[in-house]
C-alpha cells in the first residue's frame, strides 16, 4: 500500500483535522496514512509561540490514537530541527514508539520562516543559501531522523517572484544537503503540496534525480494535510515523478523503513 507519510491531526497546534476524518479521506483513496504531529520544541523563541506553540504531549497522543493505529493507520511525529532542539528531540521520540519521524526546517535564527520577518532586508540568494545551509547542518547534527521533510517548504512562504530552489543557482547547497541525507541514512521526503503546478514539479524533479544520482534510492510521499480534503493532494504526480527518476516509495513502521507497494 503506498501511504500519505506526512498529515497533521488537532496534535499540532496549526490543525483541527479530526483523526477519524483523515482516515475516512486516506480510506476513500486506497492509501494508507501516517500522523506526523508537530513539535517545535524551540517554538517558545518565536515570538509567534503565544498563538500557537507547536508542541504536543506524546503520551496523550498514544493513548488518544492507539486504537486506531494498524495497516491503515501509522503514528508519526514531525520535529523542527534547530541547534538548541537537538537533545529535547532526541528524548521527544523515545517517549513512545513512533512509527516515524520526519526533521524539518521550520524556524532559522528563531525566526518562523513562514512569517515575512526572515526574508526581510535579505535578497533571494542569502535567504536561500542561508536556508539550505541550515538544513544541511541540522540533518548532519540529528542523524536519528528517519526522514527529511518538504526541502521546497521555503518556497511555500517566501515572497521573491521566483520561488523555486533552482538546482542551477543552488547545486552546491543542494548537493550538500543531499550529500548529508545519504551520509546520516535519512530519506528524502517529496511534498505533494506544491505539485498542482508543472513548473514546480519540474523545478523538483532535478533535485530528486540529483538524489538518485548521488546514490538515494528511497522516497516518503507526503501531502503534509491540515485538512482532510488535503489527504493524499497530486499523489497521482509524485508517484509518477518517484517512478520516472527510478525512486522507490516507501514509509516507516517502529522506525523501520517498509516498501510502500
Ligand atoms: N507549520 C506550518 C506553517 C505555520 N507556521 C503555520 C506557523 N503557522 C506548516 O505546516
Ligand atoms: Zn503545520
Ligand atoms: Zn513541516
Ligand atoms: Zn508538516
Amino acid at each position: 500500500m503506498i501511504y500519505d507519510c506526512h498529515s497533521h491531526t488537532e496534535f499540532s497546534s496549526d490543525s483541527e483535522m479530526k483523526a477519524e476524518d483523515a482516515i475516512e479521506a486516506a480510506r476513500k483513496l486506497g492509501i494508507g496514512l501516517i500522523f506526523t504531529e508537530h513539535y517545535d520544541f524551540d517554538y517558545k523563541e518565536s515570538k509567534h509561540y503565544k498563538e500557537m506553540d507547536f508542541l504536543f504531549d506524546a503520551k496523550k497522543y498514544w493513548e488518544s490514537y492507539e486504537a486506531l493505529r494498524g495497516e491503515a493507520l501509522l503514528l508519526g511525529v514531525e520535529v523542527g530541527l534547530t541547534p538548541g532542539s537537538i537533545e529535547a528531540n532526541r528524548k521527544f521520540i523515545n517517549e513512545v514508539p513512533f512509527d516515524q519521524v520526519i526533521g524539518s526546517i521550520h524556524a532559522i535564527d528563531k525566526l518562523d520562516i513562514y512569517y515575512p520577518e526572515y526574508y526581510e532586508g535579505k535578497k533571494k540568494e542569502q535567504a536561500y543559501g542561508h536556508y539550505l545551509e541550515t538544513m544541511a547542518d541540522m540533518v548532519k547534527a540529528n542523524p536519528y531522523i528517519d526522514v527529511l521533510g518538504h526541502i521546497d517548504y521555503i518556497s511555500r512562504y517566501s515572497p521573491y517572484d521566483d520561488k523555486e530552489i533552482g538546482y542551477k543557482e543552488y547545486h552546491d547547497l543542494v548537493d550538500l544537503v543531499l550529500m548529508n541525507v545519504l551520509d546520516t541514512g535519512t530519506v528524502m521526503e517529496m511534498n505533494t503540496r506544491r505539485l498542482d503546478s508543472k513548473a514546480v514539479a519540474e523545478s523538483l524533479l532535478m533535485i530528486y534525480a540529483r538524489y538518485k544520482e548521488l546514490g538515494g534510492q528511497y522516497v516518503t510521499i507526503g501531502s503534509d494535510a491540515h485538512k482532510a480534503e488535503n489527504v493524499g493532494m497530486n499523489f497521482k504526480m509524485a508517484q509518477d515523478m518517484v517512478e520516472f527518476i527510478g525512486l522507490k516509495p516507501v514509509h516507516f513502521r517502529e522506525r523501520k523503513i517498509e516498501y510502500s507497494k
